[in-house]
This record gives C-alpha cells, sequence and structure tokens, in this order.
C-alpha cells in the first residue's frame, strides 16, 4: 500500500504537454563569429534560434502519473534521502526533521535558526555515515554560519529523542554560502565537501573526510583558489583529461594533472553564468565527446544548457548557448535522473519559491516542478510539466532536488523541501 492518505493534495498531472526546439545556426558560422567577436574572455551569451512550442500529437500514449503528498510546512530548503533506520526503505530528511519509511512518520533531527523575512539556517544536507557505525548521518551546510556540523544518527531504539547528537566537523572560515555539495571529486570512494558561495571574494576550497579508528571524524582542508568563488557550481570533466573540473558562475577550474589534492587548480575565465545555479550539471549531451553545461538562472528566469565546441587556438574552451526554457524562474537546482523508465536521465527542476524573500523576478507566478527529456538526434527537449500550483501552495525544488524510487515500484519519486512545503511527489508510472 502507498502512504499517502494525509497530506495528499490533488494537483494537477501532466504528461507530454510541451515540446521546446532550438533551431540551431550553422555551427561553423557560429564558431567563427565567437571567436572572432569576443575577446580573451569568452562571455557565450550568442543567442540562439527560436523559441518554439508545440502540441504533442500522440494522444494514445499512455500517460505518466504523480501524485503530490506535503510532508510539512516551514522554510527550510535542504532534504537528502537515505534509509536511516536500516529498515531497507528510503527514509528522507528535511531540516529539523526526518520521516521514516513507509508512513513517513515525522520525527526529530536538529533546530533550525530564523533569519531574515522567511529563512531557516539550512542550506543543504547530506546523507552519509559520517562516523563509519554503519548508519547515516546527517551532514548540513548553513547559509551564513562558517561552522559546519554533522548529526549523528542515535540508532534504532532510539529515535524518540529530542534532537541528534551534534558534531563539529570543520570552521570553514567562509560565511555568505549559497550551497554545499558531498561530491567524490578525486573519484576514490569517499565524497568531499564542498561549498558554493555566492561571496566572489570567498576561497573555493575542498575538505576531505578523514575517518578515525575510534570513530572519529576530522577534515583536511585542499584550497582550489584562495579568493574566487560565486553563485552555482557543477562538477565534471571539461577538459577532456579524465579528472573531474569544477564548473561555477565565473567560470572553471582545471584539476591539476598530479590529482585534486596535488596543490592549486588552473582558473579558466572563459564564461560568466549568473546566478547560476546548484549543481549547474556536465554532460555530453550531443555525444561529440567533449562536455556541455546545464544550467539555469537560480533567481531569474532561463534555463539554458552550453554547447562545448573546439577549443580555441589560443587555448580557451568555446561555447555555444542554447535556450531550454525562459517561462519559469528560479530554477536554483537541476537534477539529472531517469523518471520515465526509458533508461536515459532526464533533467528535472522546477520553481525555488521565495528565493530572496519573494523579491526575484517571478516570485508570483505559479509554482511548478518538471522535467525535460533530451533527443540528442534533433538537438530538442520536450518538456512535461509534473506539478503546478499557485505561488506558495504546492512543491517547489527549494535548494535541492533528490529522486529516490522510495516506494519500490520501479519508478523514481522526487522529493523537495521548500518555502511551500516539503514534499513528495509520487511517480506512479504509466
Ligand atoms: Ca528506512
Ligand atoms: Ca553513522
Ligand atoms: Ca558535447
Ligand atoms: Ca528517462
Amino acid at each position: 500500500m502507498r502512504p499517502g492518505g494525509l497530506g495528499t493534495t490533488k494537483f494537477h498531472a501532466l504528461a507530454n504537454v510541451a515540446r521546446i526546439s532550438t533551431i540551431q545556426p550553422n555551427p561553423n558560422i557560429t564558431a567563427m563569429k565567437l571567436n572572432y567577436l569576443l575577446p580573451a574572455v569568452l562571455i557565450s551569451t550568442f543567442a540562439v534560434g527560436a523559441f518554439a512550442q508545440e502540441k504533442r500529437n500522440n494522444k494514445n500514449a499512455p500517460k505518466q502519473t504523480w501524485r503530490v503528498q506535503l510532508l510539512h510546512k516551514d522554510n527550510n530548503e535542504g532534504i537528502a534521502v537515505g534509509d536511516i533506520d536500516g529498515d531497507g526503505k528510503p527514509d528522507i530528511t528535511a531540516g529539523e526533521f526526518w520521516y521514516q519509511a513507509p508512513d513517513f512518520k515525522q520525527r526529530p533531527v536538529r533546530a533550525l535558526t530564523a533569519f531574515g523575512d522567511d529563512y531557516l539556517s539550512n542550506n543543504s544536507e547530506h546523507l552519509y555515515d559520517m562516523d563509519g557505525d554503519g548508519d547515516l548521518d546527517v551532514l548540513a551546510g548553513t547559509f551564513k554560519e562558517t561552522l559546519v556540523n554533522w548529526y549523528e544518527n542515535p540508532g534504532v531504539g532510539n529515535y524518540d529523542v529530542e534532537a541528534w547528537p551534534v558534531h563539529r566537523i570543520v570552521d570553514t572560515g567562509t560565511a555568505h554560502n549559497e550551497a554545499t555539495f558531498l561530491h567524490d571529486i578525486d573519484g576514490d570512494g569517499t565524497p568531499e565537501f564542498i561549498e558554493n558561495s555566492w561571496n566572489v571574494k570567498n576561497p573555493t576550497q575542498i575538505f576531505r573526510l578523514i575517518k578515525g579508528d575510534d570513530g572519529s571524524v576530522t577534515v583536511e582542508r585542499h584550497v582550489v583558489c584562495e579568493s574566487g568563488n560565486g553563485h552555482g557550481m557543477g562538477f565534471g570533466d571539461i577538459s577532456g583529461d579524465g579528472k573531474q573540473d569544477i564548473v561555477f558562475q565565473a567560470g572553471w577550474y582545471e584539476q591539476p594533472a598530479a590529482g585534486a589534492f596535488s596543490g592549486p587548480w588552473t582558473y579558466h575565465h572563459d564564461f560568466d553564468l549568473p546566478h547560476a545555479s546548484c549543481p549547474l550539471l556536465i554532460q555530453d549531451l550531443n555525444g561529440d565527446g567533449r562536455n556541455d553545461l546545464i544550467w539555469a538562472d537560480g533567481h531569474s528566469y532561463g534555463l539554458y544548457w552550453h554547447e562545448q565546441l573546439e577549443s580555441r587556438p589560443d587555448g580557451l574552451t568555446a561555447w555555444r548557448q542554447h535556450l531550454i526554457d525562459k517561462k519559469f524562474s528560479q530554477g536554483h537546482a537541476l537534477a539529472w535522473d531517469d523518471v520515465d523508465n526509458d533508461g536515459e536521465p532526464e533533467l528535472i527542476t522546477g520553481k525555488r519559491f521565495h528565493g530572496h524573500s519573494g523579491r526575484d523576478s517571478g516570485a508570483h507566478d505559479d509554482i511548478t516542478v518538471q522535467y525535460y527529456d533530451w533527443a540528442p538526434k534533433t538537438g530538442t527537449w520536450a518538456k512535461h510539466l509534473i506539478s503546478t500550483a499557485p505561488a506558495g501552495e504546492g512543491p517547489g525544488i527549494g535548494l535541492q532536488i533528490r529522486v529516490h524510487d522510495l516506494d519500490g515500484n520501479g519508478w523514481k519519486d522526487i522529493v523537495v523541501p521548500g518555502k511551500s512545503g516539503t514534499h513528495i511527489i509520487w511517480n506512479d508510472g504509466r
């Protein structure tokens, strides 16, 4: 039986709504123009083609259906999924609480502090076995604090506590944080903790998690760049050498040939991506062997992909911008996963509700969650609306989107936090 009696809200389940295509110009001409027109710092804002929508004609295809369940409403914008109690069923953490499957009973994790008009201190969270005792703990970031804490899973039979034991792991020295990532940047199987900051003067740094034999965990700090961060971040191989690079608002950092922690990384200011999403995605969309970028403006309208072209003779990378969708704002988070069961991942995003407390463009638009199905042969994205609701009354994407098959029906569900509530969007499939 599915969870979802209480708190299940009616919503608009839509499928196959519109196809969005970008009409691509002659690549040779575009590359020439880019090389000719743009100086050393390549800003690839080359407007591409028309933005066209057409109704899909195939009305007989079975429609994929989605169902929204509200778990809680507060201003928390971080979320994580993992099997906290070890019963084999994925559970959810979201800010002050965790939700125990299968009925998603709300239980406490920690207290968050409020600030501003409508913020809670948490800007992101990750489930990871910090102390190596076999159960998942919560590692969390904050908007304003330089101190990073993790919260210890109290273990089966001990979940009626007021809060999980808290441990300080590091003082990063950086406030003004946008989001954090737990990501294995060097590919050794252990993830690193990496902060993205909107303050461009902040360092970009990687914290390696070091586990002691006694269950203690410490970090080792590695500086990518002493001063140079900026809104938005993603990880992947830009240079094509097989090592992951870091892309952010003002370009990318190239991982040293001798390894992630061998020294400072080389900075390339090859593009600017204003208020880029967290994460921005690095994928070879068109299969030409060069990784491309997918990003949204986290505080205004616009979802784009940047096609990586052949590098310029002077060594700078070259890019062509393609518009994916300009009809929604605040796509602050992106996910890349297979939600339609065709074996290929889709681009999942939506609107963050009340970024900057409602002062962002489109703050009062309807709030949506949607996915885009990429067709490499035609270079087009088919937009599928998953849910839509009046501003503040349905699922938004907050600062993190988690995609996971929670109920084991073979279709991946989507869980999202945000100031319009923490929601499960159940994927009922076709
Ligand atoms: Ca569980
Ligand atoms: Ca643990
Ligand atoms: Ca490519
Ligand atoms: Ca798919």
